[in-house]
Formats: structure tokens, C-alpha cells, sequence
């Protein structure tokens, strides 16, 4: 594929053309790809609807580009290679061969099952091969996958079941994850009660798990497969799908109480995805690219699955956790399979670190290229720690800032194009045009300033909508400032004009790089009977980047304030997930509260944070004695 940016002048002379004239760009950069037939508009967009269409007449299956037309020069080389879980267990490769085949006989057990195209499934599964397979054969045959992160609780996949109307499940027994087995039939069990739209549910062997099997609802995925084969329904024709047909929902979370459906269509999110992973790591035929994240996330649909596999490249799918069975497991992997690209996050480098260079010393890591880092701020400390250590100082790192809405990445260095600074994700990529702005909403110009971080033209990647709810895309993202779509994000342009993200500015919180509602976890904790109210903030963690710091008023006073705190978290893990669960829970006998009622999560937070010398003013509250009490009983 060529289109790959070489050198900083050609990045500076790609941007400019990109923003001179952004459809000729994209157009040109789509001519890489197969088309069932040409667009007959680049673009049509405003930001009022909002109404976003690229590519729109061309026709198109995302499974063609990432699959069949490699066959031909590529069929034999790894598409995919799947370390286990277990170090005990051996690997698996699928060629691109292997796996077209076995992405088309699972599109035939979708179909035999009545699937049909534009219908919802959800997919709950560990991180083996078969769900790229099982993604991959949803986009086959034109269904909208849902992917749910294998930690979310039963509760939480029936609130997205339920949102997008699934009809289907894909799941499997259990799955592994470090030392622990997760039961994952048996949530989905108790999920689907809640969920009449489910009629079937394919569950795929792995852990062995004794689960129960409900007659006329759930199947094997080794039975399905087995009958199309006797069947015959061995190859399956791609669905031929419109640009703007919607290719995957992926719920996240804002600052309201209920995740909203993020929709990405198939023209446009293909050609961002692949766009961008072939110049943010500049991957060369025949790299070995790992990227660790779940496929559960945003992250693990454009840069494990449609991205590297649009470019032909092999991607490497881990089931495990970075700390099991020690610290050096990635680095145990980059050695097995002389890994040339690694993509991972701040959390899991910040708790390698931890762990100390006993478990990187003995370690060929020789073969690296390209570090990458995604999900969260890079602190110097864990930038510099993956540069000296992973890197040998001479791996370029790419800090990629990017989100769930935005598709791909959006602001980065270009490998060993762009010069780095540690902390900093540097500069746009092309097409992407970046705006600060104040509250007001007055852009602001220059650089050494700082706002909230918008973009004012839309580019391929990009959100179209929010599932079953369009006013609530344009709310969350178009409203707050006039014809730009607002990222929630703070962002600091220094003298050199690099861009640096400093992190949320509404009330989401990010935990080791997921991303959590403040609103949703107290939503969790006010579930428990004995709770009456409860406020929740982020804090600085060590690990984490941020922990979740609950504040709680109780309706009596309790005997077992440790126990009752256990139950709480307790409560959030079956509401929410282990995920949400709070780092600290103070028990506080009020809140801080303007007469208005509106808690004032400014003081919270800076007491959370420790800095209580300067808490702003406090006379607005309708009674400043609970600052006092909650100040010297912090945690
Ligand atoms: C890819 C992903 C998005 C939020 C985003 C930021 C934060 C992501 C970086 C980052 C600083 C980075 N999607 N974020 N990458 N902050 N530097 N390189 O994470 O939808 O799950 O989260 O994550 O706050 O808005 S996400």
C-alpha cells in the first residue's frame, strides 16, 4: 500500500494539501482500497444535524479489503497469531488463507441461523481468534457487531443488548485471563434474562466450563460449524454494503449515567483505520505487529483487527494479562515472535515498571522498530522507563491520542517521521484539523496556550451517530461549541506548536485507559440498600492514572464500616463490572452542595487529590461545615 509518508517535509507538504483540499486527499488515499463500486461524493457533511456521509454511492465489504484481496500474494503468510493465555499452551497462526475460510464458514453458521444483514449481534468473548472470526463474519454478511468487553457485568451487557435490540449472542463457556477463569456463559445467562430480543446464542468451547445449554436458544459453535460443512456452505459472498451502512456499534461512556452506542459505518472507517495504522507505525511487509489491547475496546477493533489486517500485515492477538504467570510476559512474546511493533498502554508499562528489569534483562527485545502508547496520558517517568528499557533508545514511541468517536488516531507522532517529546501525542495527522478553544468558546490562536481540545472538519474515521438516539451524537459532541465536534478532552499547544492531552475535562473518569462514567458508578453504589447518596471522582494512582474515589452518606450508622464497604464495591462489579469498583470509600455525613443543589465536584476532587491548601470558594454552599468533616477524614 502507498501511502505512506516518509519524511517531515512530506508530512508537512500531506497535511497542507489534506486541509486545502480534504476531499481530493481522502479520495486519493481510497483509491487504495477494493471497491465494489466508486463513490459518487467525497463528502457531505454539517455539524448542526450532525449529518456526516464520505464515500457515499460507493460500494463496498470491509471483509474483501482485510481478507480476499490479500489471498492472492499474501494467502500464506500469518494473518493472525494468537499467543494463549497459558505459556504451557501452543500458539495458533491462520495464514490469510485459513482465515478467509474460516471467517466465511462462521458467516454461513450467521446466516443458516437467519442472520440477516443490518441485524444486531452482540459478541462476549475471550480474546481468542475465533472473535476476529466472529467479527469479521458479522461485517461478512453485513451484520452490526456490538462487541462487550469480556470484565463488563451482566447487568451492563443487558442494558447494551437491550439498546441495540441484538437478536443474536456470541459467546463462549469461559474464557482466561491470568490466573482466573470468567464464566462468561453463565453471565450471559443470567443477562439475558432481562432480553427478549435474543433468539440465539452460538457458544464456542474454551475453558470447559459446566455451563447449562437452553434448548431451541443455544448452540455450539463446533455444531454450527459442522453443519453448514455438511451443508456445503463453504465459501460465503460478501454482503455488498453502501458506504454509510452501519458497520459496528461500540458502547462507551460520557458523562451521563447511560453508555451511549458509538456507530462507525463501513466506507469511511475503513479507509481511517488502515490510513493511519500504515503511517502512525510505518509498517513494513512481513512485520510482526502486536498490539496488547482487548478487542473489547475501540482500540482492539481498529488496531488488532481492521486496520493491520485492511494492510495486509500480521497482527498478534494475546488472550492474557501482561503480569501472568510473571512481569516479563510481553516481553516473553516480543522474543517468541521477534515482535517488530508493539502497541500497549501507560497503565500496563507503569505497572511493568513496578515489577522492575529482572523481567526485561534476559530478554532479546532486538527486534523491535516502533513502540506505541494509546489509552491514556504518558507520564515521563513510564515514557521514559519504555524508551531506556523496551526501546534501547532507539524505538521511536508513538503517544497516539484518540477515542472511541474519533474511529482512529487522530493526534501523533508518524515512526521515525515525527520527532518525539515525551508526554506529548505532537501533531495532527493529515485531515485532521485541530482547535482550542476557551469556555466561551473563542478559539484560541498562538502557541504556549491551552483549551478544550475540538476539531472543526470532520475526517473518514468519525462518529456518525449514537444508536436509537441521534439528538443525544449531537448533544454530547456538537452542542457545546458552534459547528465543531468537542472531544471532552484538555489539551495544551506548547511554543513548538506540539499538542499535549491533559486529560478529561467532564466528569469521565479514565482507569488504566477504560473509560468510566462518574454519573454510572454512582448510579452502582446507590443501588446498595443502606446507601443514600454518593458522589464519585477521579484521583491521581500510580498504576491506574486515575483511581475512583467514592464519597458516601449511609442511611444509619453503620457497625462494620469495612464490610459495608466491601459491599458497595461489591454492588458496582455486579452493576457496572470489576472495573468501576472504587479505589477509596469515605463515609461523609453531606456533600458539598451549591443551594441549588448541584454537588460542587471541583472541592471533592481536590480533596480526593490531597490539595485541600486552596479550595476555591466555598460560600456559595448551602452548608460549608461537610468540607470540614469531609477534609479530616480523607482517606
Ligand atoms: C483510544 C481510546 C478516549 C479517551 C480520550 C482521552 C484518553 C486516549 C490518549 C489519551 C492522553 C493519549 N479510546 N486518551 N489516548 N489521553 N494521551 N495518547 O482510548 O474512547 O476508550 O478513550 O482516552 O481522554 O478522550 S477511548
Amino acid at each position: 500500500m502507498n501511502f505512506q509518508i516518509k519524511s517531515f517535509l512530506e508530512y508537512q507538504e500531506t497535511y497542507q494539501k489534506s486541509v486545502t483540499n480534504p476531499e481530493a486527499f481522502w479520495a486519493e488515499m481510497a483509491e487504495n482500497f477494493v471497491w465494489r463500486k466508486k463513490w459518487d461524493e467525497v463528502l457531505n457533511w454539517n455539524f448542526k444535524d450532525p449529518k456526516i456521509e464520505w464515500f457515499s454511492g460507493a460500494k463496498l465489504n470491509i471483509t474483501e479489503n482485510c481478507i480476499d484481496r490479500h489471498l492472492a500474494d499474501k494467502g500464506d503468510q500469518p494473518a493472525i497469531i494468537w499467543e494463549a493465555n497459558d505459556p504451557q499452551e501452543h500458539h495458533r497462526i491462520l495464514t490469510y488463507k485459513q482465515l478467509h475460510q474460516k471467517v466465511n464458514l462462521f458467516a454461513n453458521v450467521l446466516k443458516n441461523n437467519g442472520v440477516k444483514k443490518g441485524d444486531r449481534i452482540c459478541i462476549y468473548m475471550p480474546m481468542v481468534p475465533e472473535l476476529a472470526i466472529a467479527v469479521l463474519a458479522c461485517a461478512r454478511i453485513g451484520a452490526i457487531h456490538s462487541v462487550v468487553f469480556g470484565g463488563f457485568s451482566a447487568q451492563s451487557i443487558a442494558d447494551r443488548i437491550k439498546d441495540a435490540q441484538c437478536e443474536m449472542v456470541i459467546t463462549a463457556d469461559g474464557g482466561f485471563r491470568g490466573a482466573k477463569d470468567i464464566p462468561l456463559k453463565n453471565v450471559i445467562d443470567d443477562a439475558l434474562v432481562q432480553c427478549p430480543s435474543v433468539k440465539t446464542v452460538i457458544v464456542l468451547t474454551r475453558t470447559r466450563t459446566p455451563i447449562s445449554m437452553i434448548k431451541g436458544r443455544d448452540k455450539w459453535w463446533e455444531d454450527e460449524i459442522k453443519k453448514v460443512e455438511t451443508l456445503g456452505l463453504i465459501d460465503c459472498e460478501p454482503e455488498i454494503m453502501d458506504a454509510e451502512d452501519k458497520l459496528f456499534i461500540l458502547y462507551t461512556s460520557g458523562s451521563t449515567g447511560k453508555p451511549k452506542g458509538v456507530v462507525h459505518t463501513c466506507a469511511g472507517y475503513m479507509v481511517y483505520a488502515a490510513y493511519t495504522f500504515q503511517n502512525v507505525f510505518q509498517y513494513q511487509p512481513k512485520d510482526i505487529y502486536f498490539c496488547t489491547a482487548d478487542i473489547g475496546w475501540i482500540t482492539g477493533h481498529s488496531y488488532i483487527i481492521y486496520g493491520p489486517l485492511a494492510q495486509g500485515a500480521t497482527t498478534l492477538m494475546f488472550e492474557g494479562v501482561p503480569t501472568y504467570p510473571d512481569a516479563g510476559r510481553f516481553w516473553d512474546i516480543v522474543d517468541k515472535f521477534k515482535v517488530n511493533i508493539l502497541y500497549t498502554a501507560p497503565t500496563a508499562i507503569r505497572s511493568l515498571m513496578q515489577s522492575g528489569l529482572d523481567y526485561v534483562k534476559d530478554k532479546d527485545l532486538s527486534s523491535l522498530k516502533v513502540l506505541g502508547s494509546v489509552g491514556e496520558p504518558i507520564n515521563e517517568e513510564a515514557w521514559n522507563w519504555y524508551n531506556e528499557n523496551i526501546g534501547k533508545g532507539n524505538c521511536p514511541i508513538v503517544d497516539t491520542w484518540w477515542q472511541t468517536e474519533t474511529g482512529g488516531i487522530m493526534i501523533s507522532p508518524i515512526a521515525g517521521v515525527t520527532k518525539t517529546k515525551p508526554c506529548y501525542a505532537t501533531l495532527p495527522l493529515p485531515g485532521i484539523q485541530i482547535e482550542l478553544v476557551d469556555e466561551k468558546g473563542q478559539v484560541i490562536e498562538g502557541n504556549d496556550v491551552s483549551g478544550n481540545l475540538c476539531i472543526k472538519f470532520p475526517w473518514p474515521g468519525m462518529i456518525r451517530t449514537t444508536y436509537g438516539d441521534h439528538e443525544r451524537c449531537l448533544q454530547t459532541y456538537f452542542a457545546t461549541y458552534e459547528n465543531k465536534y468537542f472531544t471532552g478532552d484538555g489539551c495544551l499547544r506548547d511554543e513548538d506548536g506540539y499538542y499535549r492531552i491533559t486529560g478529561r475535562v467532564d466528569d469521565v473518569i479514565n482507569v488504566s485507559g477504560h473509560r468510566i462514567g462518574t454519573a454510572e458508578v454512582e448510579n452502582a453504589i446507590n443501588m446498595f440498600t443502606d446507601v443514600v447518596e454518593s458522589a464519585v471522582v477521579g484521583y491521581p494512582h500510580e498504576i491506574k492514572g486515575q483511581g475512583i474515589y467514592a464519597y458516601v452518606i449511609l442511611n444509619d450508622h453503620t457497625e462494620d464500616e469495612e464490610l459495608t464497604r466491601k459491599d458497595i464495591a461489591m454492588t458496582v462489579s455486579r452493576i457496572i463490572g470489576a472495573i468501576a469498583r472504587p479505589d477509596k470509600i469515605q463515609f461523609v455525613k453531606g456533600l458539598p452542595k451549591t443551594r441549588s443543589g448541584k454537588i460542587m465536584r471541583r472541592i471533592l476532587r481536590k480533596i480526593a487529590e490531597g490539595d485541600v491548601s486552596n479550595l476555591g470558594d466555598t460560600s456559595t454552599l448551602l452548608d460549608p461545615s461537610v468540607v470540614e468533616q469531609i477534609k479530616n477524614e480523607k482517606l
